[in-house]
């Protein structure tokens, strides 16, 4: 018999087997294997994620000498605040009581982290390192 053969035969084996396992009892679990999602190609580009009104309102506030300066501040929906560490010493905020809100990574100096506020409410925050030193974020609508 020749190669083909041999392959339409292994073929109808494999196929009647199938039809076989699936068809035996109605009563069973018939396990199928789940529908594959559709793989989609991710091709948009960072600066479409972020919205270019946050952008326009900024707000930075400077670490220095163990304190956030300015401490208080009064910002509206949608500004996004950045501290920058300009200590000698790293510092760490984090938004009260847990960071549930906004945390930073460990902000060596000349390191810097954003949050924007996209929510209207008094937020209080310290930092984990130096429990003395807290600020307080008015987000206003
Ligand atoms: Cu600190």
């Amino acid at each position: 018999m020749s190669k083909y053969t041999w392959i339409i035969i292994v073929v109808i084996i494999i196929l009647g087997g199938g039809y076989y396992l699936m068809t035996r009892s109605n009563t069973s679990t018939v396990v199928t294997a789940p529908t594959p999602t559709p793989v989609v190609q991710i091709t948009t580009s960072p600066t479409a994620t972020a919205s270019p009104t946050l952008t326009n309102k900024t707000f930075n506030i400077s670490i220095s000498n163990f304190s956030f300066v300015p401490a208080t501040v009064t910002v509206s929906v949608g500004t996004k605040v950045t501290w920058t560490n300009n200590d000698s010493v790293t510092h760490h905020v984090v938004s009260n009581p847990n960071g549930n809100v906004f945390m930073s990574q460990l902000l060596a100096t000349g390191q810097n982290y954003s949050f924007i506020f996209t929510k209207a409410g008094t937020f209080n925050y310290h930092c984990s390192i130096h429990p003395s030193m807290t600020g307080i974020i008015n987000v206003i609508e």
